[in-house]
């Protein structure tokens, strides 16, 4: 799908707003200042960076709710932009690498990839399903829902008009699963969405899982991937610097072998890296949670072990 030169577009996007932790905006400062940028251009890319994202700034004061959800004009307008610009970059034959921040921004990210390609196919990395809708919310965070936006479920926010329901359920696939909300597991079931929990991936082993989810979403290996990678997919021990850490999560090596089976397939045209947030723990634990979020970049674009 992509032209020569192979080219990487950067898309440093410092927002926090879909949740309520401090930090999670520094996540694309510190993954840039480990060296992202040098090791992709080692991989042969040609890589664009021109700076982190500056995002229109709307105050709390004039954001109140909309029922529960939390800064929703604000995470409305900073996904709107982050969804031209991944647009434009797919567009241009570059291939975006956005970096969060919190995992609202896919709404974006995701907007801007299927306004290019509407038969991509979703591969959602993550311990958490983020589709909850305005209903079924209970924390009112829309980094808990910008898939159920993306699928057009839920009430209608007329603040989030501009998200075009393109994403198809049988076009989505999760893995690592097992922090579910109950009105989550309902709207799986009823949309038909495939879902490899951490369950899975203990019964079959992560190389039968992404078989499989590669062939539910993409049985004849021929469409567009997005890969949206939450680094609390990993397990604490290994990403320990994350808003919403849960335990039983994938390893460090599970984690990679994801990424570099999708790289193999030559069909990913964008990729998210989200919810790294180095104001939590200590900073040992920042730099490995750091450097593990630039290494799952890295293999999903190339980097193998021989
Ligand atoms: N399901 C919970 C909620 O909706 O608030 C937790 C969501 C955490 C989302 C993290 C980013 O993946
Ligand atoms: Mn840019
Ligand atoms: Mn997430
Ligand atoms: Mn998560």
């Amino acid at each position: 799908f992509l032209p020569n030169p192979k080219t990487i577009a950067v898309v440093g996007c410092p927002f926090s707003g879909g949740q309520s932790k401090l930090g999670v905006d520094k996540g694309p400062i510190h993954l840039v200042e480990a060296g992202l940028i040098t090791r992709l251009e080692e991989l042969g890319w040609k890589v664009i960076f021109d700076g982190h994202h500056q995002f229109e700034e709307i105050s709390t004061a004039s954001d109140p709710p909309i029922g529960k959800l939390k800064n929703p004009r604000l995470v409305s307008s900073v996904c709107e932009s982050v969804a031209d610009v991944v647009g434009t970059h797919v567009r241009n034959g570059q291939l975006p690498v956005t970096l969060g921040g919190d995992h609202s921004l896919a709404m974006g990210t995701i907007s801007g990839t299927l306004s290019s390609y509407p038969d991509a196919c979703v591969i959602w990395i993550d311990a958490h399903a983020d589709i909850n809708t305005a209903e079924t919310t209970s924390s009112g965070n829309i980094h808990g829902m910008p898939v159920s936006f993306l699928l057009g479920l839920g009430e209608k926010i007329p603040e989030y008009a501009w998200v075009k329901p393109l994403l198809r359920p049988e076009r989505l696939v999760y893995i690592g699963l097992r922090d579910l909300d109950a009105g989550e597991r309902r709207i799986l079931r009823e949309n038909n969405i495939k879902a490899f929990s951490m369950h899975e991936v203990d019964k079959y082993g992560i190389g039968r899982v992404m078989d499989m989810a590669l062939d539910h979403v993409n049985p004849n290996r021929d469409l567009p991937i997005h890969l949206s990678f939450d680094v609390d997919a990993l397990d604490p021990s290994v990403a320990p610097s994350t808003g919403t850490p849960v335990r039983g999560g994938l390893t460090f090596r599970e984690g990679h072998y994801i990424c570099e089976v999708i790289h193999e397939t030559g069909l990913l045209v964008a990729l998210d890296l989200m919810e790294v947030n180095p104001s939590l723990a200590d900073p040992e634990s920042v730099r490995q949670t750091v450097a593990v979020g630039c290494s799952l970049v890295c293999s999903a674009l190339g980097e193998t072990l021989l």
